[in-house]
């Protein structure tokens, strides 16, 4: 509800004819599912600065700093957080890491309007977000036919079962499975483990949250994940990029 909000707010200061003309608009996108096919570390890196349920994560670096090293370290992708209430992110921090690196960038946010969509492209995104706990099925398929035309990628984010049985659909490139639940902060592999055998093959299998440890993505391969979204663990060190090469 507050995301509808700020978003009619935003789009009658920001008109789209204007996000349209931005440089960023027109530039090709780059495929993360791609990337993370090829890959056999299949690391997205996230800038997160603070969380619901972490507060201050990190404050001593510039997105610059951070999403360079995740890019010299061989990230696949990186995330940008760019919701401010909970995050303390922005689309400034997705521009700035556009201005910074070369690999796939993906505006993490709570999508709801096609309007977020267009600003996602105009601050360089290559992939958008879509939460399935937080939009219907004709909501889900209308962003993703949207984020499409656009030539962005889709990932979308699902935590059980019944969130993932109302979404599967061609529009979408990745699915991401959330160890993390939104509403009670539990956070568990088992999640991903359990279901992965109910992804079609023909998305790539993304695990998302709580991933600390090599140990962690070596648990998840065997189930056919291809990618691992990771935040805490990298921002929280003194060096996010090296962390992410270890
Ligand atoms: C990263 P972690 O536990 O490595 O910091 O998690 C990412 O998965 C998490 O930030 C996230 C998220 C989201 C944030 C997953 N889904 C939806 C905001 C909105």
């Amino acid at each position: 509800v507050d995301k509808k909000r700020e978003v009619i707010l935003k789009k009658s200061i920001i008109p789209v004819s204007q996000l349209e003309a931005s440089v960023f608009f027109s530039k090709e996108t780059i495929s993360l599912s791609q990337n993370l096919k090829e890959s056999n570390t299949g690391i997205i890196a996230e800038h997160k600065r603070r969380s619901p349920s972490k507060s201050v994560i990190n404050h001593n670096f510039t997105v610059e700093e951070v999403v360079k090293g995740y890019e010299s370290a061989g990230a696949c992708g990186i995330s940008v957080l760019t919701d401010g209430k909970y995050f303390g992110g922005s689309l400034d921090d997705l521009l700035l890491a556009r201005a910074s690196v070369n690999i796939p960038l993906l505006r993490k946010e709570f999508i709801v309007d096609e309007y977020q969509i267009v600003e996602a492209k105009a601050h360089g995104a290559d992939l958008i977000l879509l939460i399935a706990a937080v939009l219907t099925r004709d909501e889900i398929k209308s962003l993703s036919e949207f984020a499409k035309s656009l030539g962005l990628e889709v990932l979308l984010e699902v935590h059980n079962h019944e969130e993932l049985e109302k979404s599967i659909m061609p529009t979408l490139d990745m699915i991401g499975v959330n160890n993390r639940n939104l509403k009670t902060f539990e956070v568990s592999l088992d999640f991903s483990k359990q279901l992965a055998d109910m992804i079609p093959n023909d998305f790539v299998k993304v695990s998302e949250s709580g991933i600390s440890s090599i140990e962690a993505i070596t648990e998840l391969k065997p189930y056919g994940y291809k990618g691992f979204l990771i935040g805490e663990n990298f921002m929280k060190t003194d060096n996010a990029g090296q962390a992410a090469t270890e």
